[in-house]
């Protein structure tokens, strides 16, 4: 934490959203500068890490350190960075394609491990970067040129494969509630070890009937708990428009200790000599 004060502003980058107008993201990146000056983080301090999607474009729009990484990999490379670099803030961006389809099995392993670090999953139910693909949480009747009549696919429950694999805080927000989820935001950032918030964020363009989103979305009937099976009976009967914080747990962080190698680089080089 800092003495000084900050704005939102002071997180912004020169770099001007290419996003369509009205997409839910504009309001997420305002989310992440609210969080960010309510928790009085130097900018230099932070790590906004992505992969590949509109969502993941996040960390270019930021001044703080960021890395737009590979479709999928975005966890792998910020779960390297925290581990070596304790003293940052990571905070990774994904979209539901990028961390649910080809970056699921990275997403069930971050849980598990617990390394201390904000997983922000701007879910639009759709890859909207590619042109309107279903995703793992898009409806099975979802019915276009691209899925005909639908996939007929039952969809991915993020909140529930978080909590099974052992994330430490699970909430869901939604882009239209800037101020709440900054609020959110910035308690995940807080909260030691794997905090997973799923975001609703609806793409207005391959996905205009989640303009109305806004009106579906409803506080969480429940105040929030650190029991895991109260957590899980909710999570599975949640209609997925809950907002709020749904889990808290407190399993510590992995966190290996640093410092030099002692490994001899030169000894392992001729184990692998042909
Ligand atoms: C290895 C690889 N496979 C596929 C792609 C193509 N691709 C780019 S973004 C994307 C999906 C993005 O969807 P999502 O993560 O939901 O982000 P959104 O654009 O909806 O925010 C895909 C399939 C890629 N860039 N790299
Ligand atoms: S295609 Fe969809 S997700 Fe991508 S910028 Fe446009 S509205 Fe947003
Ligand atoms: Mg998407």
């Amino acid at each position: 934490m800092s003495s000084v004060a900050y704005k939102q502003a002071d997180y912004k980058s020169d770099v001007k959203p290419i996003w369509c107008p009205g997409c839910g993201d504009y309001h997420v990146l305002m989310s992440f500068g609210r969080a960010f000056a309510q928790l009085g983080l130097p900018p230099e301090k932070i790590a906004v890490i992505s992969g590949i999607g509109c969502s993941s474009r996040i960390p270019a729009y930021t001044n703080c350190y960021g890395f737009h990484g590979v479709h999928g990999r975005s966890l792998a490379l910020a779960a390297g960075l925290k581990v070596t670099r304790p003293d940052l803030t990571v905070v990774v961006a994904s979209g539901d394609g990028d961390g649910y389809s080809i970056g699921g099995n990275h997403f069930l392993h971050a849980c598990r491990r617990n390394i201390d670090m904000t997983y922000v999953v701007m879910d639009n139910h759709i890859y909207g970067m590619t042109k309107g693909q279903p995703s793992p949480t898009t409806e099975p009747e979802f019915d276009t040129a691209l899925s005909p009549g639908g996939t007929g696919v039952a969809p991915f429950h993020p909140l529930v494969v978080a909590l099974a694999s052992g994330a430490n805080f699970i909430a869901r927000c939604f882009s239209g509630e800037p101020n709440q989820t900054a609020d959110v935001l910035a308690q995940a950032i807080k909260h030691p070890g794997f905090s997973f918030v799923e975001i609703l964020s609806p793409c207005v363009t391959f996905r205009p009937d989640e303009k109305a989103w806004k009106d579906m979305v409803h506080p969480a009937p429940v105040t929030e708990t650190s029991d895991q099976g109260k957590a899980a009976r909710r999570l599975m009967t949640d209609d997925g428009f809950n907002i709020g914080i749904l889990y808290r747990g407190n399993r510590p962080p992995f966190q290996p200790a640093i410092g030099a190698s002692n490994v001899d680089l030169s000894e392992l080089e001729k184990d692998f000599e042909l």
